[in-house]
């Protein structure tokens, strides 16, 4: 009872000391800076003052009630073609560092600083800063003009740094471990096949995936011919990585067999992680050598979730109404609208992602037809598959892709998401991109 009672006290001591914020915050004095899922990047050439200094010298702080404190960020270095040069890469069976990153690492203007929203800051006046030498990075977002501050700083020395490191990854099994999501390619027989996404960082939580597909079928000399892919005839290798605190960049290379004679070439392919955001790149190859008539061409891409996700909604803004995913066809999931959406969410008990596509500019511009592809059936059975049965599969068909002139092409997923999802988050992820934070440098005195 007394336990009670002071919870109580508690509760109310709060919201007395609340109100009075709030109630300033009514009058518009300040928007608050709500944004904290978002990543930042800045060029170097936007650093302009710092262009040359040892980057173990700089360090990023944010002030929290006029006290400066580091906070993670990354330097990943890019050459001057601007291709990521990466801190691990493979050498034989072994693991290196790059020695093509240069020693002592010195910012350029092609490399890339990233930090997250959540840990941005205050305004702080030069007197406070710990070095005359550093830079105001000003964000705003542009959805309610508010303001949020860091500071970069160049020390004399090694500069302080944040000891947090948000994302770890592991290459032999591809692995990606964050507080918010682990996820990978745990099948070392298919390691091009992503079956693995669990949220929180114990890789030893069932997966919430059942796998990844990727399905291609091509008509040749009016069907004489029918070639048909999955993602288990997808090779790849991991050529290189870093493993920052912010972010994982890897560089892989994807080819496939489409038949016997007819090999894509190997396609480099970079995808960046962060704690909350996966990336899934993709590629079709559609081959094309004089004399071989392609008559169909179609591809599908989806996530073929795991019974773990039943109970879960699933919507997108095409929908007239949220698909309930238990495992079976009703008969609005029947006939669920074609029409491909910008994004689609799923979200259930477990947490919940957002899932938004990009495709190349040729895929947008050819005369080719996207769709939405579902299927909720438990009784589903599929030869390629970990788990028996569709949960929520959800994702992209192209069809009329023979009309696309032969080649590789290109298109990247990426999921969002959090454990404590709820419908309506999605706001919060899709405007990571369609109103992405401003960047202002402002030089120090
Ligand atoms: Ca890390
Ligand atoms: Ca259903
Ligand atoms: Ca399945």
């Amino acid at each position: 009872m007394t336990i009670r009672l002071s919870r109580l006290g508690l509760v109310f001591l709060s919201l007395i000391l609340v109100l009075p914020a709030s109630a300033s915050e009514d009058k518009g004095a300040t928007p608050t800076f709500s944004r904290i899922e978002d990543p930042v990047v800045i060029t170097g050439e936007k650093l302009q003052p710092f262009l040359g200094q040892e980057i173990s010298r700089l360090g990023l702080f944010v002030a929290k009630a006029d006290k400066l404190a580091p906070i993670p960020f990354q330097i990943d270095k890019k050459d001057k073609n601007g291709q990521y040069i990466l801190e691990m890469i493979k050498s034989g069976d072994k693991w290196q560092k790059n020695p093509q990153l240069p020693s002592p690492s010195k910012l350029e203007k092609n490399d890339e600083i990233t930090f997250r929203a959540r840990d941005l800051g205050e305004k702080v006046s030069p007197d406070k800063w710990p070095t005359p030498s550093g830079l105001e990075i000003e964000i705003t977002d542009p959805v309610n003009q508010a303001k949020a501050f860091t500071y970069l700083f160049a020390f004399p020395s090694s500069a302080p740094r944040s000891p947090a490191d948000y994302i770890e990854f592991t290459p032999e099994p591809s692995l990606f471990r964050s507080d918010e999501i682990t996820y990978g390619f745990t099948d070392p027989k298919h390691p091009a096949l992503i079956n693995y996404i669990a949220f929180g960082r114990d890789p030893k939580s069932p997966t919430l995936l059942d796998r990844f597909k990727m399905r291609m079928g091509i008509s040749i000399f009016f069907g004489k011919f029918k070639v048909e892919k999955n993602e288990e005839d997808i090779k790849v290798r991991l050529l290189a990585y870093t493993d920052g605190p912010l972010r994982v960049i890897i560089l892989q290379e994807f080819a496939i067999d489409i038949m016997s004679g007819i090999k894509s070439p190997w396609v480099k392919r970079v995808s960046i992680s962060y704690p909350n955001r996966i990336e899934f790149p993709n590629d079709v190859y559609i081959p094309f050598r004089p004399g071989l008539v392609i008559s169909e061409a179609h591809a599908t891409a989806t996530f073929d979730f795991s019974e773990k996700v039943a109970g879960s909604v699933l919507y997108h803004p095409a929908l007239p109404a949220p698909l309930a995913v238990d495992g079976i066809m009703s008969p609005a999931e029947l006939n669920v609208p074609a029409d491909y959406a910008p994004w689609c969410a799923l979200a259930g008990k477990f947490g919940g992602f957002v899932e938004t596509l990009k495709y190349d500019d040729r895929i947008a511009k050819a005369n080719i037809k996207k769709t939405f592809f579902y299927r909720d059936d438990s009784a589903y059975r599929d030869q390629y598959e970990y788990e028996p049965g569709s949960f929520g599969e959800m994702g992209m068909k192209i069809t009329g892709m023979e009309k696309l002139t032969g080649g590789t092409y290109q298109f990247t997923f990426a999921l969002y998401g959090r454990k404590n999802f709820k419908p309506g988050d999605e706001k919060e992820f899709l405007q990571i991109e369609s109103s992405p934070l401003e960047v202002k440098v402002n030089q120090g005195k």
